[in-house]
């Protein structure tokens, strides 16, 4: 699969208040387990993309953060901006509830939001694990977006037919080919896009891309890098260490050629790790290492080269990756 196929493919962006299981949606809809899901609220903070193919049709697939009536601090702010960008961009919403908790004000605000956005929105009643529990998807009638669809993401519960219904509302020519007779008989659930299976552990779409992953200390400025490249605020950068979560691809053309830039959680020492979703980051910034072509490692040049950064060289230098040292925060020197 090539960079300029995934540009044509229509876009599902999931969101919804924190906590709804968006991430679980997301990981069960593409396949993967890429996005980190853990029971806290407003674990996603950037956008996280994914591919999918359904019923012989692909999609980009993007989680987002979750959505808050009155963000308080910078970070919040910027996630909502990101859901923002996401909703723009995509063809269809998947609008995620808590199927098990009564429609809240964040989630009628929401809806109403998404009326005015005119776009194609499905009611996802998440987290409805059993057939006994599928009837409360009734109450999110009340949200006036139609057919509320009940799913229990984390049992693999309705995806299929969540997806069948998105199929539908993005309509179009390559819908008719989606109900051919061999997509229906075969077993259409999550089935990986050619390639992506390798793609895990391996290089998605060497030939055609170099993958280049930003790695340093938390704070080294590895995201405001990114943003500086592509001349957008394409990830959220705030003063906070430990901003950037999941390690987040962003497409990039230079000079004719294609690259992959990884925005990748910051690595710090074993003993600074308190909170359980930085393990899942850390883990996130190793499997980008490993995966990469290049490594930009980005030192803070007003703090100079510490041992935390030596070992991150050393790691990527083990798994015979190209590294290029940049130092960051240089006008501060
Ligand atoms: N019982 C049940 N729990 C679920 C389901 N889907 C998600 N969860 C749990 O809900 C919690 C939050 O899941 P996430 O997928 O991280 O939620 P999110 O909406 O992405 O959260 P933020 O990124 O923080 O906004 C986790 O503990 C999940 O295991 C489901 O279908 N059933
Ligand atoms: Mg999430």
């Amino acid at each position: 699969m090539t960079r300029s196929t995934e540009k044509k493919m229509p876009v599902i962006a999931i969101c919804g208040r924190p906590n709804v299981g968006k991430s679980t949606l997301f990981n069960r809809i593409t396949g993967k387990q890429r996005a980190i899901v853990h029971d806290e609220e407003g674990i996603t903070r950037d956008r996280f993309y994914g591919t999918a193919a359904w019923f012989g049709r692909q999609f980009r697939v993007v989680d987002t953060g979750g959505i808050m009536e009155n963000p308080v601090d910078e970070i919040s702010r910027k996630m909502q901006e990101q859901v923002m960008a996401a909703l723009r961009e995509a063809d269809a919403i998947l609008f995620v509830v808590d199927g098990r908790a009564e429609i809240t004000r964040t989630d009628n605000v929401v809806a109403e939001s998404l009326r005015r956005l005119g776009k194609p929105v499905l009611v996802v009643a998440n987290k409805l694990d059993n057939a006994v529990q599928e009837s409360l998807r009734l109450e999110f009638y009340a949200l006036g977006l139609g057919d509320p669809i009940p799913v229990s993401a984390t049992h693999n519960r309705g995806v299929e037919d969540l997806m069948r219904a998105v199929c539908e509302v993005l309509g179009g020519p390559e819908a008719e080919g989606a109900w051919a007779e061999e997509n229906i008989s075969g077993v259409p659930s999550g089935e990986l896009l050619e390639g992506d299976v390798a793609s895990e552990e391996g290089r998605e779409g060497a030939d055609v891309l170099t993958r280049v992953a930003v790695v340093g200390r938390p704070n080294a400025g590895k995201s405001s890098f990114i943003n500086a490249l592509l001349n957008e605020e394409r990830v959220i950068v705030s003063t906070v260490p430990g901003t950037t979560r999941d390690a987040i691809d962003v497409e990039f053309s230079w000079q004719g050629r294609n690259y992959l830039l990884v925005d990748t959680a910051g690595l710090r020492r074993k003993a600074g790790i308190r909170k359980e979703v930085e393990k899942f980051s850390v883990a996130r910034t190793l499997r980008a290492i490993r995966q990469a072509d290049v490594c930009v490692v980005m030192v803070d040049a007003t703090e100079g080269l510490a041992d935390q950064d030596k070992r991150i060289i050393g790691y990527a230098m083990e798994q015979g990756v190209g590294i290029v040292l940049a130092w960051t925060k240089w006008d501060l020197v």
